[in-house]
């Protein structure tokens, strides 16, 4: 149902969405049946000529039963709940399936820059392809995302691919994406960032491989023209991926741009 929306262009945006779709309707049914028993209740005991209202303090055990039973009927869909949410949790966050290729993703006040390995594959090699506020991406391709920040709290979302991560300054975060169908979508900060938060979007351009290569073959290459060396601590479960992140590139105000 949020695809009539927002298309689903990643390989787990369908897990997320039915997660959200299944959240919804348990909540829904329990708001409708709540909503039900009140109105009744309402109308059952509404004020009567000569009937004295009743003080129902609940402590019984006939009447306290009304009470539990719904309560652990609330518990029993809190647990399938958590459970379906860790199943998708760990899909997009935890197991990362093998790289078929990297990006590097540098956030900045109020710009993003993509570093994006050339034909050789490779990150961190002449012919890197530095873009800023475009991400190039192949369908069908599962890459895994390096994401920086030079200088406060920002997060990296991509309502398409139901994906949103936070960068933070100092912290190599890795997670993984696999773009399914060609076309462009939005990309947007979703983190208050400072004066200019609302101006930080970008595209993610996805093309098929034939695409990719052609524009591949004719993207400027941008010279890094200065290199900060980040404080990159990995996460625990990617220490060896971000590892191999040693510097970011060239600022988004450096660079210009290659759309
Ligand atoms: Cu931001």
């Amino acid at each position: 149902m949020i695809s009539w929306y927002v298309t689903q262009a990643s390989s787990y945006a369908a897990d997320v969405d039915g997660l959200i779709l299944r959240i919804a309707l348990i909540v829904g049914a329990f708001f409708l049946a709540a909503e039900f028993v009140l109105i009744w209740l309402i109308v059952k005991f509404r004020a009567r000529p000569g009937v004295k209202g009743r003080y129902i303090t609940g402590e019984k055990t006939s009447e306290a039963k009304w009470v539990n039973y719904p309560h652990y009927l609330v518990l029993v869909f809190d647990i399938i709940i958590v459970a379906a949410a860790l199943r998708v949790w760990s899909d997009v966050k935890i197991d990362l399936p093998p790289a078929e290729e990297r990006v590097r993703i540098i956030a900045q006040q109020w710009a993003w820059t993509f570093v994006h390995a050339g034909p050789d594959g490779q990150l961190d090699t002449a012919d890197d392809i530095r873009t800023v506020n475009v991400l190039n991406l192949q369908v069908n391709r599962v890459y895994h995302f390096e994401l920086h920040s030079k200088d406060t709290l920002h997060s990296f979302s991509v309502p398409a691919f139901r994906l949103k991560q936070d960068a933070v300054p100092g912290r190599a975060i890795v997670g993984w994406f696999q773009p399914t169908v060609t076309g462009e979508f939005d990309i947007q900060c979703a983190e208050i960032c400072g004066i200019g938060h609302g101006l930080m979007a970008a595209r993610v351009r996805i093309r098929s491989a034939s695409a990719q290569a052609a524009w591949m073959e004719t993207a400027p290459r941008m010279r890094p023209l200065a290199s900060v060396t980040p404080a990159v601590a990995a996460t625990d479960a990617h220490a060896s991926l971000a590892a191999r992140a040693p510097t970011l590139g060239v600022s988004a105000g450096q660079q210009g741009g290659d759309r």
